[in-house]
């Protein structure tokens, strides 16, 4: 057989049905919900790729509920994936970082599995004014029934997460995805509508002179990431920061190296959300063989952004993720 017949072309909804289909038990309510946020990422790529000619570039003059400015695609991604997740059955709660609430959309007492969905509609929206890249990251959590409040049920550790992924939206837009059983990626072909797997069990570079981190903050870092980044300067290391988590995350993931946001004098946490930004990306990279962290915790041993009892949907928490070896040299200088 030749190359041609021998390579598959499987799309992204092949790909979630053939995961399904490996669980007799499956309703296949979680490959609806993926395949809602496949069809929400096609739209918002749309979005993305017209947003000069239709003039929806800038602030849409509200504040969110981090004080942020909100950018008119930011309000036009959440409406996308609003509109989209709230029509599927399985969805129980959605919650985003543009509403200060998570939205309760089905919160019966019995009857099949339901899910809550997390996500950041449009992370580094900033870089859209100057035509950077952007992306969407979603987490995936099982509806606990048992929870006191349905808002409760959304306050599950990354580690129980059971999906999450980013979609980057670059020169092509970009799919990757976890279902805990490693990473695949998945790039649109606008000519087909679908998304093909490029990538099955993706696996980060172990080491990679590269390390991602807002250096303008440096003076406010606590002294253990100002005396990493010495040493990394000291030893031939180069400096890579789109400003956007999912294209830093995405070539850290491809290529290697460390992305960081630690904490600032400014942020003490951090500036990034543990919901919807930190514990979908820590999966991914943990689900590739990296490592992901938020520091050193009180004992002074590692901190594992998945193990983070979340106390508050929109919470922050230092972040730094990569290649395994590449966060231990961080690791060693807290
Ligand atoms: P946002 O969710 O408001 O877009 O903020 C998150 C973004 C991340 O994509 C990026 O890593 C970080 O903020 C950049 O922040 P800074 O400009 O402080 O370096
Ligand atoms: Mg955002």
């Amino acid at each position: 057989m030749n190359d041609t017949t021998t390579r598959e072309i499987v799309t992204l909804q092949s790909h979630i049905l053939a995961q399904q289909a490996k669980n007799p038990q499956s309703t296949g309510t979680l490959s609806w919900i993926l395949s809602a946020l496949s069809i929400s990422a096609k739209v918002i790529a749309d979005h993305v790729r017209r947003a000069r000619l239709a003039d929806v570039l800038g602030k849409a003059g509200a504040e969110n509920v981090q004080g942020e400015e909100q950018q008119k695609l930011d309000v036009i991604s959440n409406d996308v994936l609003m509109r989209v997740l709230g029509g599927r059955e399985g969805v129980a709660i959605v919650a985003s970082e543009e509403n200060e609430e998570p939205v309760i959309i089905r919160s019966d007492t019995e009857g099949e599995q339901r899910y809550c969905v997390l996500f950041d509609p449009l992370d580094g929206s900033s870089n859209l004014d100057v035509c950077g890249s952007v992306g969407t990251i979603f987490s995936i959590l099982r509806y606990d029934r048992r929870a006191a409040s349905p808002e409760e049920s959304l306050l599950q550790p990354g580690d129980v997460q059971v999906a999450a992924g980013y979609i980057l939206y670059g020169p092509s837009t970009v799919f990757c995805l976890s279902m805990g059983e490693g990473v695949d990626m998945f790039v649109l072909d606008i000519s087909v509508g679908a998304f093909l797997r490029v990538e099955q069990g993706l696996r980060i570079p172990t080491a990679s002179k590269n390390y991602s981190v807002n250096e303008g903050n440096r003076l406010g870092f606590p002294e253990g990431y100002q005396r990493y980044l010495d040493w990394a300067q000291q030893n031939g290391y180069s400096s890579r920061y789109a400003g956007a988590m999912v294209a830093d995350v995405h070539r850290t993931l491809l290529k290697g190296g460390v992305f960081m946001y630690p904490p600032t004098v400014k942020a003490p946490n951090g500036k990034l959300r543990l919901m919807y930004e930190a514990n979908p990306m820590a999966m991914l990279i943990e689900q590739a063989g990296g490592k992901a962290l938020a520091g050193r915790a009180d004992d002074g041993s590692e901190q594992r952004i998945l193990a983070l009892q979340p106390k508050d949907i929109h919470e922050r928490c230092p972040v730094v993720l990569g290649s395994p070896d590449e966060v231990d040299h961080v690791t060693r200088h807290l």
